[in-house]
């Protein structure tokens, strides 16, 4: 069983923690581990360049995540963090004084600026991080290209989505999300490869638009969804009319999305009708949304889409997979 997910960072990290024990469960190799294979195409949109160092925070989210490493309360970073070495560029005005980077993070960023320096991709530096831990879980960046999303306000200033994000909280009314040098962009060894070879292809509840939609934006990326014959599953990143964490809803109204289960699926389109979708989860919540989702050509399965824990979030795996095999019937 090979299960290729398209993930951002923290809403992805935590889809990806219930599909590794749902496989752990449901094809076990008897050691502990699965006989199903798990690959994780991350959103490199949100990576910078700050303080000299390569930041990659939807790898770094996901890493640490499955390691069992992260900070759950803060959302991203490590747990027993200290940030002795930030105030010390703070001190000396390096950086961004709004964006924290913690001692054992910028351990990560310089592991991984040194290898880039060395002449590795950032796959090849992402394969030899995550190899520190059994994540059980094959982490590729969508792109060895830097493409950074930049976010043009309304009142035409040009940001990069991180100081959107964590400088002003997505609060600037932004009129257009910029994926820079996307054209020349490819995807990285391997991401199409585990689309078309896939038996389930799965879009975590990240958020639809920086997230998802950077991976989606990427050349290539599309046709492959399009063309596997594995069915492409999505989760939606919204419950009850409202998104479950981050600042998603600014994001989809920027590019005129209504915040709403069954415009995010329409939104990424059935794959009969040129998008990508064969099924889509939704929240009981938003049950009465699913007849939309259905007359547009995407299997709608309504199944508890909150994520509270392992064990919830592997009964959201097994459900997503199960609209993924079921709907070959
Ligand atoms: N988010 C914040 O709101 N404030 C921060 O200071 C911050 C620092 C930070 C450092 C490393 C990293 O990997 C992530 C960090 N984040 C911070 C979260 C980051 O903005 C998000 O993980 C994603 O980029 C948005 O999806």
């Amino acid at each position: 069983m090979k299960i290729t997910v398209l993930s951002g960072g923290v809403g992805g990290a935590r889809f990806l923690r219930g599909v590794r024990a749902h496989v752990r469960e449901a094809y076990p190799d008897g050691a502990g581990g699965s006989t199903a294979s798990v690959t994780a195409i991350v959103n490199t949109g949100d990576d910078m360049w700050l303080s000299a160092l390569r930041i990659a925070p939807d790898l770094d989210s996901i890493t640490y995540t499955l390691a069992g490493e992260s900070d759950e309360e803060r959302g991203w970073g490590r747990v027993g963090e200290s940030e002795r070495v930030s105030d010390e560029l703070r001190a000396y005005n390096i950086g961004w004084p709004w964006f924290t980077l913690g001692d054992l993070d910028i351990g990560t960023h310089l592991a991984r600026t040194s290898m880039l320096r060395d002449g590795l991709t950032l796959a090849e530096a992402t394969d030899r991080i995550t190899s520190r831990w059994p994540l059980g879980v094959h982490l590729i960046p969508v792109t060895n290209d830097e493409v950074e999303t930049h976010v043009l306000t309304q009142d035409g200033a040009d940001l990069h989505f991180q100081e959107w994000w964590t400088r002003h909280r997505a609060t600037l009314p932004a009129a257009r999300f910029v994926q820079q040098n996307v054209e020349a962009a490819l995807p990285a060894p391997g991401v199409v490869e585990s689309i078309m070879t896939a038996d389930v292809v799965l879009l975590a509840p990240s958020n639809p638009v920086v997230s998802i939609g950077t991976i989606l934006g990427i050349p290539g990326i599309r046709a492959a969804l399009r063309a596997t014959r594995a069915r492409v599953v999505g989760v939606s990143p919204i419950i009850g009319g409202s998104v479950v964490r981050g600042m998603a809803d600014a994001c989809l109204t920027a590019i005129g999305v209504e915040t709403a289960a069954d415009a995010v699926a329409l939104h990424y389109g059935s794959r009969a009708s040129g998008g990508v979708l064969d099924a889509w989860l939704m929240a009981e919540e938003d049950a009465s949304l699913a007849p939309a989702v259905e007359a547009a050509g995407i299997r709608a399965s309504v199944v508890p889409l909150w994520m509270r824990d392992t064990e919830t979030s592997a009964a959201l795996a097994a459900a997503a997979i199960a609209a993924a095999t079921h709907s070959n019937t």
